[in-house]
């Protein structure tokens, strides 16, 4: 089967998957996911926490968590230079590279999550969730600032990697909470996230998350519907594959 990414609006994360496999040009399927709409049942059993994204592989199993999804992206896109060979040096650093990201850098914005998702009526709350999750973003964007001040993308290189796929997912998350304006506080990557915003995969994703008419490079194949879906292999997160 054609491998199906799960991607939540508004703003999600899973855009990083989204622009990743635009980026591989292999075909591909999207479900769309309303994050803040009643989600659709059958969604638990690719991901019983209930979060995007996720994926149908293209043996049909269910594979969750970003990190996990770009790393098989970025296996089959060694070409491209989305990913490295396994073993290899470069492979460590990108793999240490996502993991920085999805921890460090996702976990800053925590705290204004919640201020967004949750009704918190108390203004203590809401002003020490506010100052907290602003200082933590601004530590994590200051490091970032460093890192791509002599490079064009997060690991170096003359091509964009996975990586840099989930730092656009996230990296715009500093003003979707209106912490501050890019351009003002950390140039480097505001010229990094300009650069970014003008791939064409990139506007590509963007414009799918507005629901927008989207035409990609051709290996976009369509929305599909999760009850159209082949979900017999889709619990498999919890257990081994057989050798
Ligand atoms: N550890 C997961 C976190 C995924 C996550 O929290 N996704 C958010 C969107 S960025 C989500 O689905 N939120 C919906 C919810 O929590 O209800 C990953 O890195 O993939």
């Amino acid at each position: 089967m054609k491998p199906v990414i799960f991607y939540g609006v508004p703003s999600g994360c899973s855009l990083a998957s989204v622009i990743a496999s635009e980026w591989l040009g292999q075909p591909y399927h999207l479900v769309r996911i309303e994050m803040m709409d009643k989600w659709p049942a059958q969604f638990a059993q690719v991901n019983p926490r209930m979060k995007t994204p996720a994926m149908l592989t293209a043996s049909g199993d269910s594979l969750t968590e970003s990190l996990a999804i770009l790393q098989h992206i970025g296996q089959r896109g060694v070409a491209q230079g989305l990913g490295f060979e396994p073993g290899t040096p470069n492979a460590d650093r990108l793999a240490s590279m996502l993991s920085y990201l999805v921890t460090d850098l996702f976990a800053a914005f925590a705290p204004l999550w919640k201020l967004y998702d949750a009704g918190i009526d108390d203004p203590t709350v809401k002003s020490v969730l506010r100052k907290y999750g602003e200082d933590a973003v601004r530590v994590e964007y200051a490091y970032l600032d460093s890192l791509l001040a002599d490079r064009a993308w997060l690991l170096g290189g003359d091509k964009p990697t996975v990586a840099d796929a989930y730092l656009f997912a996230i990296g715009r998350w500093a003003e979707y909470h209106t912490v501050f304006k890019l351009e003002d506080s950390y140039p480097n990557v505001a010229r990094y996230m300009r650069k970014l915003a003008a791939d064409p995969a990139i506007r590509f994703a963007q414009e799918i998350e507005k629901n927008g008419a989207a035409r990609g490079n051709g290996s976009f194949q369509g929305h599909v519907e999760i009850s159209q879906l082949d979900m017999s292999k889709a619990s498999f997160t919890s257990t081994l594959a057989a050798a």
